[in-house]
This record gives structure tokens, sequence and C-alpha cells, in this order.
């Protein structure tokens, strides 16, 4: 390229870049905007509701500085030399140097100065995030499995599955492990995201502002581990210090199975189904109608707290249906989930059978409010259209399809021996949701 073509060249992307001038300035106000607005951009890692996106942030602003210093010295002196020394006409080549120490050296010197005030605070930042647990910290530890999420607070005696308690205002040291493949741990709103690395643990700390009291927040997983890597979410509710205590203390007890209140799978029968029914046997015998359980269950997080972003959408995929019209039972759906192959796959503290350990406790499944790791709704006709199908509600469910007649992927054929009918699948739907 002779040094004219380069010149007109640049005169060219000088003109283009002039009419697109107008645009500079809405694009730097929306960049600045997604930056701050926590309210319209509720899953930001942008702000300070922990101390490590503090330290985090903190350090990106410092680099970010330095950065666009550097870009705006270096983008003046290149511009300043093309004008300066563009060729005019007529005009003898210029003379060839070789070398010239005192250039070279500054030239050295000063990225080095730059790279240790970057350095500086980085490393900084390195140690601080990675420091031990202060000793009071709140013990999690969190086991990747594909596709879902096990949490455990060994200090509380406590097992629970993709919905995270955390109470504010004390420190939560998170043991990470994987069961299978690679994952990664993201609570964009708390930051600090980290990865879940087979045979080995790793840490992360942070404590939750009590400014975060009452917010449910998203969890995702970060590292690619399958073909639902894209459905393994989390959901995170940040409490008070009470709240978690009288949280804790329900989740170590066994779910009380009485606060039954069988709603029909499908609106049709609504009204006359509502009218009959009484639980049958079961620990508590209640009538189904009362909505107040026979023994007060713990705090839940209020399910009027929960804001829209964090609230599942997914619908149920086309053509997988439950009969119209059949009610729950959930006495019955005690019965035969105790002698469905669920038993060697879950565990229900309280239901002697069932203790198995590949899938998530279902111990109080009734009060979560999601299904499927965050997937889904916990409704009880997407939970009964679950139990009819997992993998075809979350492709590559570990989960086999258990519906008569469903087609299995992992089998590669229907479902026959031992599969169930709508109607026991409505009942277990109506035992998991009575497990408050
Ligand atoms: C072969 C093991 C296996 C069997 C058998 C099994 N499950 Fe599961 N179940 C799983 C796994 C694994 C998951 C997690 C799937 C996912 O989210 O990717 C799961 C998820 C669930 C969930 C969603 C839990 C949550 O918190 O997201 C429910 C509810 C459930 N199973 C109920 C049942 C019932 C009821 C039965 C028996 C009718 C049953 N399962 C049989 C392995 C099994
Ligand atoms: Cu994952």
């Amino acid at each position: 390229m002779s040094s004219n073509s380069g010149v007109r060249w640049l005169a060219a992307s000088l003109r283009a870049a002039r009419r697109l001038a107008p645009l500079a300035l809405p694009v730097v106000a929306l960049v600045a905007l997604a930056g701050c607005a926590s309210e319209a951009y509720p899953n930001t890692t942008f702000n300070y509701t922990t101390e490590v996106n503090e330290i985090t942030d903190q350090l990106w602003d410092r680099l970010l500085f330095w950065a666009t210093l550097v870009f705006v010295i270096v983008q003046v002196g290149l511009l300043y030399i093309v004008f300066r020394f563009k060729a005019k006409p007529g005009q003898p080549n210029p003379s060839h140097v070789h070398g010239n120490t005192a250039l070279e050296i500054a030239w050295t010197a000063i990225p080095a100065v730059i790279l240790a005030f970057i350095a500086v605070p980085t490393v900084k930042a390195i140690f601080q995030t990675q420091a031990k647990a202060p000793a009071t910290a709140l013990q999690v530890e969190v086991i990747g499995h594909q596709w879902w999420w096990e949490f455990k607070y060994p200090q509380y005696g406590i097992t629970t599955a993709n919905e995270l308690y955390l109470p504010t205002g004390r420190p939560v040291n998170f043991a990470l492990k994987t069961a299978d493949v690679l994952h990664s741990f993201w609570i964009p709103r708390l930051g600090g995201k980290r990865d879940l690395i087979s045979n080995r643990t790793n840490y992360l700390w942070f404590t939750p502002r009590d400014s975060m009291a009452l917010k449910a927040l998203n969890g995702t997983c970060n590292e690619y581990c399958g073909a639902s890597h894209a459905n393994m979410k989390f959901r995170v509710f940040t409490v008070t210090p009470a709240q978690f205590a009288s949280w804790a203390a329900h989740q170590k007890a066994p779910a009380v199975f009485g606060a039954v209140v069988p709603a029909p799978v499908t609106p049709a029968t609504a009204p006359a189904a509502a009218s009959e029914s009484t639980t049958r046997g079961g620990q508590v015998g209640t009538a189904l109608a009362s909505a107040e359980p026979a023994t007060p269950v713990g705090f839940v997080f209020p399910r009027e707290r929960i804001e829209p972003h964090t609230i599942p959408t997914a619908t149920a995929p086309a053509g997988l249906t439950i009969q119209a019209g059949l009610t729950g039972d959930a006495e019955r759906g005690r019965q035969v989930y105790s002698r469905s192959s669920c038993i060697g796959c879950h565990k229900i503290a309280g239901n002697p059978a069932s203790a198995g350990v590949v899938g998530p406790n279902l111990t109080h499944l009734g009060s979560r409010y999601t299904i499927g790791a965050g997937l889904y709704a916990n409704t009880p006709e997407l939970l009964a259209l679950w139990i009819k199908n997992a993998p075809a509600m979350k492709p590559g469910s570990i989960m086999p399809a258990l519906g008569k007649g469903e087609w299995n992927p992992a089998t590669k054929a229907k479902v026959t021996l031992g599969g169930l009918t709508d109607q026991e699948i409505v009942d277990i739907a109506a035992y998991l949701t009575a497990l408050k």
C-alpha cells in the first residue's frame, strides 16, 4: 500500500466516523446505564451486594481507567503522526534511522510502570477473594450434578436442591464439588463465579449485605456440562438471620404431611373436586380442604417477593399431557411412590423406603417454587408431567420417563412394565406437593 492510498483510506474512514458521530452519545449513555441500573437489569453483577463483587468491580474500574488512558494517548499520538508526517508532493524520501536508545528505553519502561499499576491491585484482589473464610461462616456444600444442584448445610444437617436460602450479614462459605463433569457456580447479583472441578474442592465465600434481605436471585451453571447445561439453574433466597433460623429448623425435620390442598391437575373439574376429599391415613390426616398444616412449617420465602425475572417461564412440551379431570390423593400417592422406582433415586426424610441419592432430595419439595433445576414452576400440573416424562421436559435428564406408554430415550423403548398411569402420577404429584 503506497502512503497515498493509506492517507486516502484514513480520510475516508474519518468521513465515515463523522457520519456516525451522532450515534456516539446514545451508545455511551446506554453502556453507562447498563452498568448502574440494577432495577432495569436485575441480574447485573455490577453492584456492591457482597465484598467479592465490590472488590471485583473496583478492580475493573481501575483497569478501565488505565486502559482508557493508554488508549487515548496512543490514538492521539497516532493521529498526530499520521497528519504531521503525511507525504507531500515532490518531497524526497525521509532519511532512514537505525535504533534510538533513549526511545527504546522509554517505550520499555513506560509499559512496565503501567503494568505495575495494574498488577498490584490485581494480585491484591486475588488474595482478598481467595482468602480463607472466617470461622463463623455458614458452611454450604454445593455439589453439581448433570443437570441440577445439590445444597448441603452440614452445620444444620440439611440437604436440599436447586433452591438456596442465605442469611444476610453472615459470611457464607461455599465448598464447591462435582459429582460428574465440570460445572461452574454463579449468582450474578452476589458475584464471584467459581468452577466445580472433579476430584477437588474449590471454595468461595462472601457476605450478602443486609440491604439484600428478602430478595430472590437467579443462579446458573457457567461451564458447559452437556445437553441440559442451559437448564441447570437454581434460585437464591436471601433472608434475615431469624427467617433463616426458622427455615433451617424446619428443613432439618421431615416434612409436615397433611397441609394438603389437592387441586385438580386440570382446571376442568375444579369446583367439583375441591368440595370432596379428606386425607386417608397419613401421619396427620387433616381434612384436605384445610390449608393450615397441623404443625407449623418453618419460614418459606414469601411468594409476593419473587420478582418476575426469577419466575420460570418454561412450558411443557407439546404432546405431553395428563388425562383431564383427575384429582390427586396424597396418601394414595405416598403409597404408589413408596413402591415405585422413585425411592431408588430420591430421598424423603420421614419416608423410610425413600433413601436414594442419585436425584434431588425431595423432603420438602412442596415448599419449593421450582422443579427440574429451576426450569419449571412447581405446580401440580408441571410436576405431574415431569414425573410422567422428565426427559421430554428436560433434554438428557438422568431421571427416566416413567409414565405408561411414554417413550424412554434411555432404553430406546416405550415404558411398559411398571409404567405409571396418569391417576398414579397425579396422586404422586399430590403427595410431593403435600411435603411442606
Ligand atoms: C434413575 C433415577 C431416578 C428415578 C428412578 C426417579 N428420579 Fe426423579 N430425578 C432424578 C434426577 C437425576 C433428577 C434431576 C433431574 C434434573 O433436574 O436434571 C430428578 C428430579 C426429580 C424431581 C425434580 C426435583 C427438583 O428439585 O428439581 C422430582 C419432583 C422427581 N425427580 C420425582 C420423581 C418421582 C416421583 C419418581 C418416581 C415416580 C422419580 N423422580 C424417579 C432421578 C430419578
Ligand atoms: Cu453444569
